[in-house]
């Protein structure tokens, strides 16, 4: 999230996961966290069942750590600024903030007071449903706490108002001083093993490792040096997957490579996605399964799994570690940096055969690529040019990852890693505050489609299936996708457990079976992405956040019928 990256340096979690278990009050909202991040869960469990910490569960639905809460709020999805909103309002208007930390550390504070005013208890339970009363507790107990910490994860970033609701969490944390400190925090609970690694490293269409933006020149200019390529670098910001669908469809994107990602089923309005890919002149897909995205690619690359290749994963809270190979790759498969190496070399002699051709006539385009470019031996190797070019990696290499993992900014040989970001000071010196107010999702249910879909995860499978579903165990525990429903919603449509139903909405249509449950609300739906025979994503609406460029995964509107 460009956004969150100006201001907070980055998106991952400020402070470490070890300081779950030692903190006071411990605020989770938008994160279904036993079930997605079972370490971090047991982690908040130990903390409530031994240390008594207090916890706050913010959720539309009755997740696992709803039974270990003192306070549950349960906002209309969608609704999270004014619930935000409202804390603030109260924490203002009863004069509990941390005045001393506001005036030192941060700015802005007027304009987000400003805008809390008018977010009362009483206003903000019309728009989120939640009992004026029970906001009251929630922000006097989080004001009271010494230290609190705020996670979170999809429920809060995949609105159309997801950066707002970040920046919003962010006020609210800010308000009480707890950035910066031992025990707080604003923690985003990343989702897949490396994300982390990927957008440290630039795995992102606006910036180089280490967040250094591409439109800086002098980033630019020492990224040049350092990978000698002899190419210049372009400044220009690149497109998100989420643009790079319509730029496909409307002949501005002309080929594609995709590694290790399933869009097919995985992206928002995927019907749409499948006629984007399409229409490419190319489609390259690297992956470890012939997916149903590798189905349309015009050549397949097999790649290598984590458990045959050496490398380094970066987890939530930035520590760096190594993963090694236990197993040699099946096959042809090679490891994902060597064929991106391999498919680079061919590329260069390509360029560089032409450049000759076009020298003969005179016109040199571009100059030559150096030879023997991209020939690395080794990921420890690739790894210490990326340290060389990345202040927050510069002390860490392979042989002190050996002793354990390191956690990043490590700007130094010697430098023992941070948990904890914003001791003292911001990374951008003051912290912002933001006024932010409360939008509604993209769509929201009407008489005709009257019912909100929410989508997210299960324990037992991940993502798009492609590696879960081929377990045995897994496939017996939950073989099929099926539609969460709450009691009453299924009286009213005469609908038992286990029937078959269609769900549709603006976008498409699906069949599932019912499955009855109380952690659903009245006029709320869920339901998984994993199972390709109930493919949700035909359904979810592709409305983006203007900032962070997520689709609104978890908020559409669909209509139920049942299936006789
Ligand atoms: N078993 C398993 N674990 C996984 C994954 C997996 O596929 N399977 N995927 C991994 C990945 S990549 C990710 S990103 C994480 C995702 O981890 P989570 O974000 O925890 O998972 P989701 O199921 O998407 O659920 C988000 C939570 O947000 C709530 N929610 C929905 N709408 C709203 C809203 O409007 N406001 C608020 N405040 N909450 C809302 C949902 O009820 C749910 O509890 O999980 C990671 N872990
Ligand atoms: N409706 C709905 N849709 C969602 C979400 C939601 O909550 N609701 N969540 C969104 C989120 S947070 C995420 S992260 C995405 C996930 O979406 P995707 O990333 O598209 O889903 P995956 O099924 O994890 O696909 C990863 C692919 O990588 C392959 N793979 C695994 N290991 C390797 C490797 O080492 N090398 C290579 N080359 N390939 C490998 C796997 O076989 C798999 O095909 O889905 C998004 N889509
Ligand atoms: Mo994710």
């Amino acid at each position: 999230m460009a956004g969150l990256a100006a201001a907070f340096g980055s998106g991952a979690m400020t402070n470490a996961m070890n300081e779950i278990e030692t903190t006071d009050l411990i605020l989770i909202t938008g994160s279904n966290t036993t079930e997605c991040h079972p370490i971090i869960g047991r982690m908040v469990k130990r903390a409530v069942d031994r240390k008594r910490a207090k916890l706050i569960v913010v959720d539309p639905r009755k997740v696992e750590l709803v039974k270990f809460a003192r306070i549950w709020l349960r906002p209309k999805p969608g609704t999270d600024v004014a619930w935000i909103n409202g804390m603030l309002h109260v924490i203002l208007d009863e004069g509990l903030w941390d005045r001393r930390y506001v005036q030192e550390r941060t700015e802005g504070f007027e304009a987000m007071q400003a805008t809390v005013a008018n977010y009362t208890p009483e206003y903000v339970e019309q728009i989120t449903g939640i009992p004026a009363q029970d906001l009251r507790r929630a922000a006097r107990s989080y004001a009271a706490a010494p230290r609190a910490m705020i996670l979170y994860a999809m429920g809060i970033t995949q609105h159309t108002t997801g950066t707002d609701n970040v920046k919003s969490l962010a006020n609210l944390a800010m308000s009480c001083g707890n950035i910066g400190i031992e025990g707080g925090g604003l923690n985003p609970l990343r989702g897949q093993n490396n994300v982390q690694g990927a957008c440290d490293t630039g795995a992102l269409p606006n910036v180089l490792p280490g967040y250094q933006p591409v439109t800086d020149e002098d980033v630019l200019a020492h990224f040049q040096q350092g990978w000698a390529t002899g190419v210049r670098l372009s400044n220009q910001v690149g497109m998100s997957l989420t643009e790079m669908v319509p730029a496909a469809l409307q002949g501005r994107l002309m080929a594609m490579l995709i590694v290790g990602e399933n869009p097919v089923l995985s992206d928002a309005n995927c019907s749409h996605v499948a006629a984007g890919l399409k229409a490419l002149d190319l489609l390259v897909v690297q992956d470890i399964f012939l997916t149903e995205t590798a189905r349309l690619a015009h050549v397949v690359l097999p790649a290598a799994s984590f458990a045959e290749k050496d490398g380094t994963f970066t987890n939530t809270e930035r520590r760096v570690q190594r993963v090694r190979k236990a197993l040699d790759p099946p096959g042809h498969a090679l490891a994902d940096w060597e064929i991106i190496c391999a498919l680079a070399q061919r590329v260069s002699r390509m360029i560089q055969s032409r450049q000759a051709a076009q020298s003969e006539h005179g016109n040199v385009l571009v100059r030559p690529f150096s030879l023997g470019y991209w020939d690395y031996q080794s990921p420890a190797e690739i790894f210490d040019e990326l340290a060389g070019l990345t202040p927050s990696y510069a002390g860490i290499n392979y042989q002190r990852l050996e002793r354990g993992g390191l956690q990043w900014p490590c700007p130094s040989k010697y430098h023992p890693g941070t948990p904890y970001l914003h001791k003292d000071r911001f990374v951008r010196g003051l912290g912002r505050f933001h006024p932010v107010e409360y939008r509604p999702p993209a769509e929201v249910p009407d008489g005709e489609y009257p019912f909100y879909l929410s989508t997210g995860r299960i324990r037992f499978h991940y993502h798009t299936g492609t590696m879960t579903r081929r377990s045995r165990g897994l496939d017996c525990i939950a073989p099929e996708g099926f539609i969460e429903m709450n009691l009453l919603d299924a009286e009213s449509l005469g609908i038992t457990d286990g029937d078959w139903v269609r769900v549709i909405s603006r976008r498409g249509a699906i069949k599932a079976r019912v499955k009855l449950t109380e952690r659903c609300s009245a006029g709320m739906i869920f339901s998984t992405f994993h199972f390709k025979e109930v493919p949700v994503n035909l359904l979810t609406n592709d409305a983006l956040d203007p900032i962070g460029k997520i689709p609104e995964y978890k908020v559409c509107a669909v209509r139920v019928e049942k299936v006789e």
